[in-house]
């Protein structure tokens, strides 16, 4: 087994991390987001500016997945009777069409759904961790803690959409429990560019209060050398 220690250029300060207790996460890329014609788009939404994290995601992701980085993706949704979505979040907004109404990709939010699955580019392979979640933050009411600590990891490599709704509350949550986390900067993506600044500055803010911030390029660059990440423990 080979070194495990890695060290990624970051702000606030440099991010070190053991390969061996890493694991990327991959936050709500579904269609219904991200995907032209989806619930996102249908609320007036830019999907353009939550797409631009598809080709530098599937590079980490690529790299990640052959050096033998656990890979966990959530998706957020409900049991189709709804009996898990809390009956203010299907009121807020006043939608005519919100969670749970059929929308251009089926019930809008609800597991099973088209719209709520993962985009074609960003596919989970063989048996890595999908989590469903019902809320923004990844922890709440799911098992992902529980994941995390079986497999003993303790830093996570943080990716996906919204960079101010559901990367932010699951990097505060994560945070709480004794995670690091390294957000890609280029791989979270929101559809306001003030809240894509605003976020990631939160996050990296008064010495990283909730984790560190960094490039694509710069993680591949520090991970390549390592190669596989060999006997996890
Ligand atoms: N995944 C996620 O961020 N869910 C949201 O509802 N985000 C919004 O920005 N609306």
């Amino acid at each position: 087994m080979g070194e495990s220690r890695l060290r990624v250029p970051a702000e606030p300060y440099e991010f070190e991390f053991d390969s061996r207790r890493t694991a990327l996460l991959v936050i709500d890329m579904q269609r219904d987001f991200v995907d032209p014609g989806g619930f996102g788009e249908q609320l007036g939404n830019d999907v353009s500016r939550l797409r631009r994290v598809i080709a530098p995601l599937q590079r980490v992701l690529e790299a990640m997945r052959s050096a033998g980085y656990p890979v966990i993706h959530t998706r957020e949704g409900h049991l189709p009777d709804l009996s898990d979505c809390p009956p203010t979040k299907s009121a807020r907004g006043h939608l005519t069409t919100g969670i749970g109404d059929v929308g251009p990709m089926g019930r809008i939010l609800v597991r099973g759904s088209y719209g709520h699955d993962i985009i074609d580019e960003l596919k989970p392979v063989g048996d890595e961790t999908v989590i469903d979640k019902p809320g923004k933050g990844a922890f709440f009411a799911t098992d992902l803690d529980f994941i995390l600590r079986n497999r003993n990891i303790q830093s996570l490599v943080v990716t996906g959409v919204t960079t101010e709704v559901c990367v932010n509350t699951t990097v505060r949550e994560a945070n709480d429990r004794g995670y690091e986390c390294l957000v890609l900067e280029d791989c979270v993506g929101s559809y306001f560019p003030e809240f894509q600044e605003y976020a990631l500055r939160m996050i990296k803010a008064q010495g990283g209060i909730f984790g560190w911030v960094t490039s694509s390029d710069q993680l591949l660059a520090a991970i390549r050398p390592g190669q596989s990440v060999g006997g996890r423990v």
